[in-house]
């Protein structure tokens, strides 16, 4: 409701000092009885709320939850996140993000949930997109560029993710070309985008973006066990997830509008700065065989290009990379 966003946006405004019930009667507009109502319901959904006489309330912690309220409060951006689709259980919030772009959902729109059940990674290989641990979210952009420039969004986003781990949290991600991020080595994100478009003409992208966050060691199943990895896994302590969306909302935002207005330049190099891959002797394996040689750059179409041992180029669309341990 209007009053919980407002009781909410006071206290966060307070910065964890008490304010006084006849304070908050006082901005919220209604009886110190009705403060205290709104208090118990905060308390009931995990807020953990001190309250002392004569100084009033106070905000010791927030749960670890998302919701749009969560989301909101302190999002600095203009657009992304501005409209935000929550809901607890969904089967993917890609799907959704389709269904609301085709039916005309803004640019910036965005879905997010608690937890996917058919969570979908790239060529029909499925995310585990376990309950309260994650971020699994789906923005919608609508972009006046060819689809055929679809995959450097893919890489903006990248390079936003990093950006935001690393202001949030301090560790500092590996880019593997084209579209994972690692931490020793191990997947920390995954990232999915999808198009609608016409032959000449992109109609909406949707990014979707996986991150896990709060998963301890044994969360993951065993196939995910020696590959993947969460940010409180490496960082050795829980990491705020609304934070972090609040974050990589704003870091996507600002790469967004320097590529809208200047091309994909500065993208690119940065990318290349964090990417893993680049200088290295890699093997990628595509769906037609296995590419082994020096990864060189990419192009400013996101395709990687790989130097063989005979000198010549080969240029990389879509494979899975692997770069042998010295
Ligand atoms: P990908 O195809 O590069 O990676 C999928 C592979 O990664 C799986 O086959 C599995 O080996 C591994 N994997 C699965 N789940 C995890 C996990 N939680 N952590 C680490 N490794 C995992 C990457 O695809 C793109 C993933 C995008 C996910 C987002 S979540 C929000 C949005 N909605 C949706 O359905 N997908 C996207």
């Amino acid at each position: 409701s209007e009053i919980r966003k407002t009781l909410l946006e006071v206290f966060s405004n307070a910065k964890g000092e008490f304010i006084s019930g006849q304070k908050l009667s006082e901005q919220l507009g209604c009886s110190r009885t009705a403060v205290w109502k709104h208090i118990e319901d905060l308390r009931n959904e995990g807020y953990e709320l001190e309250a002392v006489r004569k100084l009033g309330y106070r905000i010791l912690s927030k749960p670890d939850k998302i919701s749009c309220n969560e989301i909101q409060l302190g999002l600095e951006t203009d657009t992304l996140g501005r409209n935000v689709y929550f809901e607890e259980t969904v089967t993917s919030t890609q799907k959704i993000a389709h269904r609301l772009a085709y039916e005309g959902a803004v640019e910036g729109t965005v879905v997010v949930a608690e937890e996917q059940t058919s969570g979908r990674g790239r060529l029909d290989r499925s995310w585990y997109s376990p309950k309260h641990t994650g971020i699994w979210m789906s923005i919608i952009l609508r972009p006046s560029i060819p689809p055929s420039r679809a995959p450097q969004l893919t890489l903006l986003t990248a390079v936003a993710v990093v950006q935001a781990i690393q202001e949030v949290t301090g560790l500092e991600p590996d880019i593997k070309w084209p579209n994972d991020i690692l931490l020793q080595q191990k997947k920390v994100v995954g990232i999915l985008t999808e198009l609608q478009a016409e032959t000449e003409r992109i109609n909406s992208v949707i990014i979707g973006i996986g991150i896990n966050v709060n998963q301890e060691r044994i969360h993951f199943p065993e196939e995910l066990s020696s590959i993947a990895t969460s940010l409180r896994l490496e960082k050795g302590e829980p990491v705020d997830r609304a934070k972090l969306i609040q974050c990589i909302l704003l870091k996507i935002e600002k790469l967004y509008k320097e590529y809208m207005q200047h091309g994909f330049k500065i993208v690119k190099l940065l990318w290349e700065s964090y990417s893993t891959s680049i200088g290295k002797h890699i093997v990628a394996r595509t769906l037609t065989g296995s590419i082994e040689g020096k990864a060189i750059g990419i192009t400013d179409e996101g395709v990687l290009l790989i130097e063989d041992l005979t000198g010549k180029i080969h240029q990389i669309y879509s494979a899975d990379i692997e770069i042998p341990q010295e």
